[in-house]
């Protein structure tokens, strides 16, 4: 087991070793127009990688970071929605499934308003791509006036909100749902097991998983979780992936999913502001999400938010790392605050192998150190919390976050994730957005806490 004590803060030298090797991924992932998660396990455009991967391309070039987000928003619905996969056309089928055989985008969400190219998926994935927008124009102002790209991201970001907003609050509250476990980014998490019972798994034999072909068994779903992920997903596409329409077996609210949502709005406001625009609605709306963010879904005693069962409308007794990413809503209450940092400290959170913060609850009944997202550490997770720290003032715990965000960057190869119960490398290794966020926090500005 490595010691925290072996990691000193990396010297300029060492820096700039990450720094290459952290270009040297996104150069390698690059397609032409956007940046694939991984060659191996991820070959197509997925969204909020996509957003994290522009975060990081601005720093290395902000035409780049551009388009790989008006690349994504090329697959844009027009209900809204931004799909959580965008289908490179030249790979075949067999690359990844769900493939787009499976989703068939084009004829059953044609209704929905999805484009007859590219094909996509027809669910989505946590809303970030404002705030990324926003900080890709923030890196070259002056040359994204220019080439007029907030004009032309604005409104489409706008109307990503507001299908949100409208058609997926399933539950009345005000805040956004998801309708299926891969749309909060955390697929296997663990509070998906008590919503997902009542879905009924697809036959093993109707499906051919394709992830088996590069990730290990012992660290990804089972086959009995992919065959509910299938039934969700199938029921949607014969719904014509219509909100109005379709009877979703899961939906649940994500306090991740929605504090997200939450920072984008303000980047909207922010948008709106440079184009000469009214960024008050957007901050309005910001506050009214975030006292709705609270009010359902703060649990005080255990000091973190919870997932809302919208099935049986009940908080889910978990504890996932999803429950601490509202610390990057820069208007808390300095209560949630303190607390959520405490909880970051304490028992269920605080891992010994690794200064990442584990996806699910290290003393919980589920918790697994190397099985997706039911406790591995996630380095696009730690760059948010890093984020909130910086947000409500608190640099020196961000400032041992980031230092050990980059030392696990660097040691595991920018892989997709870390055992934190033995630091060991898990899943992709040259996983986009570990590099990417790698990048951004070697050149972490002090002026960009907020929107
Ligand atoms: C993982 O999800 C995909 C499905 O979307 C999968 O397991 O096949 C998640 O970690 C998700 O958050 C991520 O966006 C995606 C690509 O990196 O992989």
């Amino acid at each position: 087991m490595k010691s925290l004590l072996d990691r000193p803060v990396p010297t300029a030298a060492a820096s700039l070793t990450l720094r290459r090797g952290a270009a040297r991924v996104l150069i390698d992932n690059w397609t032409g127009a956007s940046t694939v998660p991984s060659r191996t396990l991820y070959p197509h455009q997925w969204s909020w990688d996509s957003a994290f991967i522009a975060i990081g391309l601005r720093h290395l070039s902000v035409r780049r970071a551009q388009q790989e987000l008006e690349s994504l928003l090329a697959g844009q619905w027009a209900d809204g929605r931004i799909p959580h996969i965008l289908f490179n056309p030249a790979l075949p089928h067999g690359a990844y499934f769900p493939s787009p055989d499976f989703w068939r985008s084009s004829q059953a969400g044609r209704a929905s308003g999805a484009p007859a190219a590219p094909e996509t998926s027809g669910i989505v994935q946590p809303p970030v791509h404002a705030l990324a927008a926003l900080l890709v124009h923030r890196a070259d102002a002056g040359e994204s006036r220019r080439r007029g790209f907030l004009a032309r991201v604005y409104p489409r970001l706008a109307a990503w909100h507001d299908y949100l907003l409208t058609r997926r609050d399933l539950g009345g509250g005000g805040l956004a749902a998801v309708v299926h476990p891969w749309e909060p980014g955390m697929d296997n998490s663990p509070c998906w097991d008590v919503p997902l019972q009542r879905v009924t798994p697809a036959p093993a034999d109707a499906f051919r998983r394709a992830d088996l072909d590069h990730g290990h068994p012992a660290d990804r779903p089972t086959d009995l979780d992919y065959g509910r992920y299938v039934r969700l997903a199938a029921d949607y596409r014969e719904a014509g992936y219509d909100d109005r329409e379709a009877r979703h077996g899961f939906a649940v609210e994500d306090p991740g999913f929605n504090a997200l949502l939450i920072v984008s709005e303000l980047a909207l406001a922010a948008m709106a502001e440079d184009l000469g625009t009214a960024g008050e609605p957007h901050t309005a709306r910001a506050a009214e999400l975030t006292r709705r963010l609270v009010g359902r879904l703060w649990d005080a005693e255990a000091g973190l938010f919870r997932v809302r069962d919208l099935g049986s409308d009940t908080l889910i007794d978990e504890r996932s790392v999803s429950g601490l990413i509202p610390l990057v809503v820069p208007h808390l209450p300095a209560d949630v605050v303190d607390r959520l940092r405490e909880t970051l400290d304490g028992p269920h959170f605080s891992a010994p192998a690794t200064r990442l913060v584990p996806s699910y609850d290290l003393t919980g009944h589920a918790f697994a150190g190397t099985r997706y997202w039911r406790g591995p550490a996630w380095f696009n997770t730690a760059w948010l919390i890093h984020r909130g720290l910086r947000t409500h003032g608190h640099h020196q715990e961000a400032a041992r976050l980031r230092q050990g965000f980059l030392a696990e960057a660097g040691e595991s190869e920018f892989a997709e994730y870390v055992d934190p119960t033995t630091g060991a490398a898990r899943g992709a290794r040259h996983f986009s957005w570990t590099a990417a966020l790698t990048l951004d926090l070697l050149s972490a500005d002090p002026e960009e806490t907020t929107p």
